[in-house]
């Protein structure tokens, strides 16, 4: 009841507010619904800290804006996700938002989304598509900043002595947008930099335990190499436990970078075992509300939101990490 009576009352103050403007000033009452915004949410699974402080922060920032939130966890299924999108189509929600958990397969479910007129924002990753229409925004990092960054902090921590700098990279899911993109910008920036070269490659799919097996094989594969790549904090700590079983002093001997900035990586940082953390932040929940309120009552909805990038080191990971909210 408090819940439709904050909409309504908006609506209605809205539209005393608005009546006598024009057109022109994108406000865009006929879409706002009656009650309180429905919104269906599809988010990839809980394989991170990462990922379980991008749920807290979705779950709390539409409980806070007052917008009833449809959530299914895929658990990593992509099926899974396209059954939930269908599943909000059927149920006729206002608006969709997802995390694709891959960039290709969603043609078709989001052409039926658009066939039953309603609006899709993508969140943190991005689809593969040829038709851009078939969502209205994307909100999250830029992957590809997050990779050039990774690479330029790894390759000033050979600053001197070393002038070529053996790299292996522990990624995650394929074919999503960070594992591909996290490369694309490492590969980018040590091309002109020309210290560091990237030897090997093995998936980690974002977890401990797949960086440590993935670290494994890459141990087995490459007896020289100085540092490794981990695309999130998960797989770079899962490294270090497996170079520091090897005998290799991870965050010495071997450097290590990695991305996300949870409160793990942020102490593997303190703790030596990391030496760069380059932050993606999880915490886009309000940008996403924001956009979603902003499509139904008039406000301006940009085409792409980018949530800021910062790169940790072990003295700034003490400053930040007792009050880290995830
Ligand atoms: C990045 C996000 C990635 C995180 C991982 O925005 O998609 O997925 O880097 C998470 O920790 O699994
Ligand atoms: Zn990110």
């Amino acid at each position: 009841m408090h819940r439709r009576s904050f909409v309504l009352l908006g609506a209605a103050g809205l539209g005393s507010m608005i009546s006598g403007c024009s057109d022109d000033e994108g406000f865009d009452l006929k879409n706002a619904p009656s009650g309180p915004i429905v919104l269906g949410f599809s988010q990839v699974g809980s394989e991170s800290g990462w990922r379980l402080a991008n749920t807290k922060s979705i779950q709390k920032a539409a409980e806070y804006n007052r917008i009833e939130l449809k959530f299914d966890n895929a658990e990593g299924d992509q099926k899974r996700q396209i059954a939930a999108i269908q599943s909000y189509i059927d149920a006729r929600v206002n608006v969709i938002a997802f995390s694709p958990v891959v960039e290709s397969g969603w043609d078709e479910v989001l052409q039926r989304a658009r066939a039953a007129g309603i609006p899709v924002v993508l969140t943190d990753r991005l689809i593969k598509t040829a038709d851009e229409s078939l969502y209205v925004s994307s909100i999250g990092a830029d992957f590809v900043a997050e990779g050039n960054l990774a690479a330029a902090y790894l390759a000033n921590d050979y600053s001197s002595g070393k002038n070529s700098v053996k790299v292996v990279e522990i990624l995650g899911t394929p074919d999503s947008t960070p594992a591909k993109q996290r490369t694309q910008g490492f590969t980018e920036t040590i091309s002109k930099e020309k210290k560091l070269t990237v030897i090997d490659r093995e998936a980690g799919n974002w977890t401990k335990a797949g960086g440590e097996t993935a670290m494994r094989k890459l141990l087995r594969r490459n007896k020289d190499f100085d540092a490794v790549f981990a695309q999130n904090d998960e797989m770079g700590l899962g490294a270090a436990a497996v170079l520091a079983d090897a005998g290799r002093e991870p965050g010495s001997t071997s450097r290590i970078v990695t991305v996300d900035a949870t409160k793990a990586g942020l102490q593997g940082l303190i703790d030596g075992k990391l030496n760069y953390v380059v932050e993606c932040s999880p915490l886009i929940g309000e940008l996403l509300m924001k956009a979603v309120v902003d499509l139904f009552y008039g406000g301006k909805v940009l085409r792409r939101i980018s949530s800021e990038i910062v790169v940790f080191d072990k003295f700034s990971a003490a400053t930040a990490l007792p009050d880290r909210t995830y």
